[in-house]
């Protein structure tokens, strides 16, 4: 899809717009299944339950996470169940079965989930599985550690009732077959419409989870990890503050610890939109920042149910579900450079 159609098609709400929209003026409160539930927010106003946020063009995602939370699931639940639509969709080259391989024609999958009693787990350089997601929520709940790694993610996975697949699809091996031919590393600032996909959400209950899975970057070296399965990184939900997900440049964000340095800002009384916007800052305004040449986006969400995303350059957006409404959001950006 190019860049006009994309926007044509795209609900281009601000995110201080939507932040607005967002914030509902109901005194209702229940936990009763099917019910609005609101939680207080700033000038008394109220946030509707649930509510969730993903990075990037993802609505069929959030909407099987909504589907859960509406039928009474948690947040955890709904993450998930949300991160494996994508997952499972081969048109989607960067997270999941059809992922685009790394140079040496391997996919190898980047997963982490972490829970409202901040329990994580994730796995790293997964092949051969599609649900990264689930194999990660695994490690969190049926073993001692936090992560695993390849083969013995691999084999975990197995033991746990996973079929491996082939991920590598007709498509992903097309297209690096032609890279191929020139071989230049460069990382993709957007992947318009489509990437690694990183999820929160809150339940009824306030309460928060979020998952972040990816194929990584395409064409990455072999044994390539990034930030999407680190947690603090790619990923991080404290329960009592917010959570927040990264997309983007892994590097860079595993250098800021992205995720965490956005919940600590929000736990300073930042709102997710300002703590998102400091995170950015902190990446590009690094001495000799070679911002310009990719990108880095993240989304958040307070305990208020109030949302924010921001990223370097423009073309990031949100998909956000809330109160009946999915809709993609473009996100405000930094670099207002050839801006169109
Ligand atoms: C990575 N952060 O592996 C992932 C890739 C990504 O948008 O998010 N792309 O570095």
């Amino acid at each position: 899809m190019n860049r006009r159609k994309f926007i044509k098609n795209t609900a281009l709400t601000s995110a201080g717009l939507t932040l607005g929209n967002s914030l509902m003026g109901c005194d209702e409160k229940s936990t009763e299944k099917n019910e609005a539930v609101t939680v207080a927010s700033e000038n008394d106003k109220k946030a509707k339950l649930p509510l969730v946020i993903a990075t990037w063009h993802v609505e069929e995602a959030t909407a099987k996470a909504m589907e859960v939370l509406q039928a009474g699931g948690n947040a955890l639940d709904a993450v998930e169940q949300g991160c494996r639509v994508e997952e499972a969709n081969e048109e989607g080259q960067s997270v999941g079965k059809g992922g685009l391989p790394d140079r040496d024609g391997n996919v190898t999958l980047d997963a982490c989930i972490m829970d409202k009693n901040g329990n994580c787990g994730a796995v790293v350089y997964l092949q051969d599985i599609t649900h990264a997601v689930s194999v990660a929520r695994k490690v969190m709940e049926d073993t001692p550690h936090v992560m695993l790694a390849g083969e013995g993610a691999k084999q975990f996975a197995i033991s746990q009732g996973f079929q491996p697949e082939d991920l590598l699809t007709e498509a992903s091996k097309k297209d690096w077959e032609a890279w191929k031919v020139e071989a230049k590393y460069k990382p993709i600032i957007n992947i318009e419409n489509h990437d690694t996909i990183g999820m929160l959400a809150m339940d009824k209950n306030g309460d928060i989870s979020g998952a972040c899975t990816t194929s990584g970057l395409a064409y990455k070296m072999g044994g390539r990890v990034g930030d999407s399965p680190i947690i603090g990184s790619g990923l991080f939900v404290d329960n009592e503050i917010g959570a927040a997900v990264a997309t983007g440049l892994g590097e860079e964000v595993v250098k800021t610890v992205g995720s965490f340095l956005v919940v600590e800002l929000m736990r300073q009384g930042k709102s997710p939109q300002e703590a998102c916007e400091e995170a950015i800052g902190r990446i590009v305004n690094k001495p000799n920042s070679n911002y310009k040449d990719f990108q880095v986006g993240y989304i958040a969400v307070n305990k208020k149910g109030e949302t924010g995303s921001y990223s370097i350059h423009q073309w990031f957006s949100m998909t956000k579900f809330q109160d009946g409404v999915n809709e993609q959001i473009q996100s405000d950006f930094f670099n207002r450079e050839g801006e169109s």
